[in-house]
């Protein structure tokens, strides 16, 4: 096959992943993990993070009930819903992110099979349920490592040994390094350092310690985690969480999860600035440069942040039908079965999404006279390299006052025009387009963007 039948077969398919990813999210806009880890392993806190929030989550049951509180006749408070944390089928859901839907295992002791059996039940049920908002879509196992003589229990090394996940990916979060640190300080200060020096160093040293000693013994198992993360300090609420955010995503070679990832994940728009450009730029442009089609490009750009909503004629017209009298019963029965069951789930998604914008909306009701050309790739970069921009700022507007208004695109617009250096940008494509390879193109057009991000 020739490079440029290569380059149009992979534009194929990720047109085909971004309208298959249009309509996961209109089934779903949840965004399920499965959390794994001992007692005490830092599980809850980070999650906290991920969800930007000190507050402990809510926990369902399966069946959407809310275990609560009780109170023991000596009043003492018996958390019960801490044992229902960890039952592996019930939901946790924190307020500041109702998207995200996280179970919780209390990962695997030497000598107790009942942790394992009920994971692997678990996954089996949800990778062969036939619900799509009811699979499963990454999992996140936390080791903690400030426990040096023993990091790995046997049954986790056995479960990496011995157990495929399938298609879900699971990464590794290897918490508490920062407990590492005294002991680091100490071996430093013994091999002749000074003590401060020797403070400054500790973190990266007592990482690096430990991926020599440990790391391998995970890496080299057959079914290894698809990548790790190191934590230190979570319990602190100002506490990063960025690379998770970041190596999550990158786990996700299609685009169908990716973006249901970064439109349920709000903490960092700016992977949404990045795989943006990368995933619309590189992919389309040549089709949009013989199409002139910009409103579609916008469109696929709109798309990969948190408040965005898909919403096109078709679908106007599919909801339209639904709501309409029963008289017409010929576009009833044409809806069949599968399509009605499909859009009650729509209706239920809409209760949470109905704060969203729709990019036809943006387009309709926004003045992106900015755009004029969409012939050459540096045409093409800028139109998305600002609607990039633009999308990030109005995401921040919006998330002060949520509503499907595009007032927050119209003042981002403004301000793009009013601020920012349309010059400074365009000298810094005509550079980017002349560099060598896709990959040097495509990390300088997002460092473009990212260094022009409108200041709140
Ligand atoms: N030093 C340090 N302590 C942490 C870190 N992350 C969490 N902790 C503390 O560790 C304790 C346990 O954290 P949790 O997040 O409740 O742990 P968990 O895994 O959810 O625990 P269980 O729900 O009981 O299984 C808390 O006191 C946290 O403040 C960290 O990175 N460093
Ligand atoms: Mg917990």
């Amino acid at each position: 096959m020739s490079l440029s039948n290569v380059e149009s077969q992979a534009t194929e398919d990720i047109e085909r992943q971004q309208s298959r990813a249009r309509r996961v999210r209109n089934l779903t806009n949840r965004f399920r993990v499965l959390i794994i880890g001992r007692a005490n392993a830092g599980k809850t806190t980070i999650l906290q993070r991920v969800c930007n929030t000190t507050e402990q989550p809510k926990i369902f049951s399966p069946e959407g009930h809310e275990v609560m509180w009780i109170y023991t006749p000596y009043s003492i408070l018996l958390k019960v819903w801490q044992r229902g944390e960890h039952d592996i089928e019930n939901e946790m859901i924190f307020e500041s992110n109702k998207a995200f839907v996280f179970h919780d295992s209390r990962g695997f002791e030497a000598g107790r099979t009942s942790e394992l059996d009920k994971v692997k039940e678990f996954l089996q049920k949800r990778s062969t349920n036939k619900e799509l908002k009811d699979h499963l879509h990454v999992i996140w196992y936390c080791i903690p490592i400030n426990d040096e003589a023993r990091p790995f229990t046997r049954a986790e090394l056995n479960f990496f040994d011995e157990y495929g996940t399938g298609r879900v990916p699971v990464i590794v979060l290897f918490t508490k390094a920062d407990m590492l640190d005294a002991q680091t300080i100490k071996h430093l200060v013994d091999t002749g350092m000074d003590v401060e020096d020797a403070a400054n160093k500790a973190p990266e040293e007592s990482v690096a310690m430990f991926e020599k000693r440990f790391g391998q013994q995970l890496y080299k198992k057959k079914y290894h985690p698809k990548d790790y993360v190191y934590f230190r300090d979570m319990q602190n609420p100002t506490s990063d969480c960025t690379e998770l955010l970041r190596k999550t995503a990158a786990t996700f070679s299609d685009d169908t999860l990716l973006q249901l990832f970064l439109t349920v994940q709000q903490n960092n728009v700016a992977l949404s600035i990045e795989y943006a450009i990368i995933r619309v730029v590189f992919p389309d442009w040549k089709l949009f440069k013989e199409k002139r089609e910009w409103r579609k490009m916008v469109e696929k750009i709109l798309n990969y942040f948190p408040h965005m909503v898909w919403w096109d004629d078709a679908a106007d017209d599919f909801f339209a039908d639904l709501l309409a009298d029963d008289d017409d019963q010929v576009t009833r029965a044409c809806l069949g079965f599968e399509q009605r069951r499909r859009s009650m789930v729509w209706v239920l998604n809409g209760m949470i999404r109905n704060d969203e914008i729709t990019a036809k909306d943006v387009l309709d009701h926004t003045d992106w006279s900015l755009i004029h050309n969409t012939k050459s790739f540096k045409d093409i970069a800028f139109l998305c390299i600002v609607t990039a921009i633009i999308a990030e700022h109005s995401f921040f507007l919006w998330k002060q006052n949520p509503s499907k208004s595009t007032a927050p695109f119209k003042s981002a617009i403004q301000k793009f025009n009013l601020s920012a250096d349309m010059a400074k940008i365009n000298t810094a494509i005509e550079e980017a387009s002349h560099m060598k390879t896709k990959e040097q193109k495509k990390q300088a057009l997002v460092k473009i963007a990212m260094d022009n991000r409108l200041p709140l």
